[in-house]
This record gives structure tokens, C-alpha cells and sequence, in this order.
């Protein structure tokens, strides 16, 4: 019998594949499908303390390698999604589930992290470093002083297992910095990674998408290799017991399994979810299951982080 169970920190899941925060999960109706589908978990909209209404639209569009979004952290507020999540763990049969948070300044983070921690909710938590949309706020993860600010203030009331969502990082020295900071904390994991921020797609002689003039977040095919790399780097240098969510450019069985193999413990969808739907976690699931089946593999951890290289 073949599983694509997994665990992250005391939490198991059934699935390794859900989907990834911004995607099918601005809604309690959206994230009831997700519940219901195959997927492993959900991870909620990032929330903020106030509920936003985002950027103008046209603000996320498809094209055939992938997406542009500049979204601008539309969402219902932190407590609608806090309600929720706290609502449904009171359920034996649910499945246990990440918040996605992030204040629009330091201080308003804490704010949020303080009441979910004053909160019943008893699961994961992920902190938003890395949302390049909003205007006049440059990504967290990209100013390691910052970062490490947080985290020391966050880790001195915040108790309830919490990880954070990276943005990718394109430089060996800056994997080395960043995972030197996230070392020195109690994470229980990582995510990586967020979309590639301020790219541009451009149709005829315009851009695609309205605000910041067309610059927006790149998803799917267009950042897998990114993607692995990013898994691939935090996984050779986190100390064990921060985990890796892989997060980038998956659309199909195979395209998880390559983020397993370089050391993801969960792997999450977007842009293929955004385009297909959530029976997507169906088809993925089968494919990544026959896969394994081929290879002889009968759970993940039997290939996690086995990437071989060329010696
Ligand atoms: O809402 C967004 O514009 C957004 C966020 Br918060 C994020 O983290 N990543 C992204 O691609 N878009």
C-alpha cells in the first residue's frame, strides 16, 4: 500500500498536498472545498489585523506557464479565519490546518500573533514574510535585520507551532544568512516559496495585470526550478527540526515528487489549483502515489530529501 501521508510537527496528515495560501481559501466556502477534497490540510488567505479590500483589478491572471498576481493581501481580517479554523478543530473528523497571518507593520503583526496565541485555536500557524503586492512595503524575508527582529520578539510570547512562508532567495550567500537567522528560532517549519515577486507578462503592448503598472507575483511553471532549489537549500542547511513546505510550480504527480525528493514534508498548489479546480488534489495525489509505486516507494519519508547528485 502505497501513502502519501506526512507529518509537520505533532500534526498528521492523511495527504502531503494542499493548497497554497492566496488560493481557493479567501472564503469559508472556498476552504470548506478544500476540506472536502483530497487534500491533506488548508492554509488560509494571509490575513491582517483590519480586512482589506486589495488592489484593483484586473489583479491575477493566467497565461500558459503560469500566473501574475498582484492581489494586494486582499482578506477578511484575521479573526474571520482564526473563527474558522478554531470552529472546525472542535470537529474529531477535521483535518488539522495552517492560519497564514502578517500585520502591515511589525507592531501590528504582534498584535495578530498575540491574540491567536491568547486564542483556542491549537494549530499550525504561518507567518507571511514574503507578499510582494502591497505598495511602499517591501518583502520582509528580503531584509535579514527585520527578520530577525520579529522572530526574536515573536518567540518571546508566541508559543503555538508557527513557520513562515520565504520568498525565494537567488544567491548562495543569502541561503547561508537566511537559514543562519531561521536556525536560532523555534520554527516548526518553512515554506518555500512565495511567488517570484515584480515580474512582468506583457500581452501585445500592454501588461496584464492593473496595479503597479503590470508588476506582480510569478507562479507556477515559470519558478519550479526556483522552487526546488529553494526546498533543496533549506533543507541542506535548517537544523532538523524545522521542516520544509514546498511550494512552486506543481501541476502534477511528478512535479511533487521532485519537491519531496529534495526535502519537502508537504507540498502545496497554486496557480495549477487556481486553473484546475480542487479536484486537482485527485489526479496529483494518483499521479505521485504511481510514481512511487514504480520506484518501490511506499511512504515519503522513503525518498524525502534523497536527491542524488553527480559525483
Ligand atoms: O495578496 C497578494 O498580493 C499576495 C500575497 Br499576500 C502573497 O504572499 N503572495 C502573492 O503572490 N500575492
Amino acid at each position: 500500500m502505497v501513502s502519501t501521508a506526512t507529518k509537520i510537527g505533532n500534526f498528521s496528515f492523511t495527504n502531503c498536498l494542499m493548497n497554497a495560501a492566496g488560493v481557493y481559501c479567501m472564503t469559508r466556502e472556498e476552504l470548506a472545498e478544500i476540506e472536502a477534497s483530497t487534500a491533506g490540510s488548508f492554509v488560509t488567505k494571509t490575513g491582517t489585523l483590519e480586512a482589506r479590500p486589495g488592489n484593483p483589478e484586473p489583479r491575477y491572471v493566467d497565461v500558459p506557464l503560469g500566473s501574475i498576481n498582484s492581489m494586494g493581501l486582499p482578506n477578511n481580517g484575521f479573526q474571520y479565519y482564526l473563527d474558522y479554523v478554531t470552529e472546525l478543530q472542535e470537529n474529531p473528523e477535521s483535518k488539522p490546518h495552517f492560519l497564514s497571518l502578517v500585520g502591515l507593520s511589525p507592531e501590528e503583526t504582534h498584535l495578530i500573533l498575540k491574540k491567536v496565541q491568547e486564542s483556542d485555536y491549537k494549530g499550525l500557524v504561518e507567518l507571511n514574510l514574503s507578499c510582494p503586492n502591497v505598495p511602499g512595503k517591501p518583502q520582509i524575508a528580503y531584509d535579514f535585520e527585520t527578520t530577525e527582529t520579529i522572530l526574536t520578539e515573536v518567540f518571546t510570547y508566541f508559543t503555538k507551532p508557527l513557520g513562515i512562508k520565504l520568498p525565494p532567495y537567488f544567491d548562495i550567500v543569502h541561503f547561508d544568512q537566511a537559514a543562519a537567522i531561521f536556525n536560532q528560532f523555534p520554527l516548526t517549519f518553512v515554506n518555500c516559496v512565495n511567488s517570484i515577486g515584480n515580474g512582468l507578462l506583457i500581452d501585445d503592448e500592454t501588461v496584464l495585470i492593473k496595479p503597479k503598472n503590470g508588476f506582480g507575483g510569478i507562479g507556477g511553471d515559470y519558478i519550479k526550478p526556483t522552487a526546488l532549489a529553494n526546498v533543496h537549500a533549506f533543507y541542506q542547511r535548517l537544523k532538523p527540526e524545522i521542516q520544509i513546505i514546498g511550494t512552486g510550480g506543481v501541476k502534477n504527480g511528478r512535479d511533487a515528487f521532485e519537491h519531496i525528493l529534495c526535502g519537502a514534508s508537504m507540498v502545496q498548489i497554486g496557480t495549477a489549483l487556481q486553473q484546475e479546480g480542487p479536484s486537482i488534489f485527485d489526479r496529483v495525489t494518483e499521479e505521485l502515489k504511481e510514481i512511487m509505486a514504480e520506484k518501490g516507494y511506499q511512504t515519503i519519508e522513503d525518498f524525502r530529501g534523497k536527491l542524488n547528485y553527480i559525483h
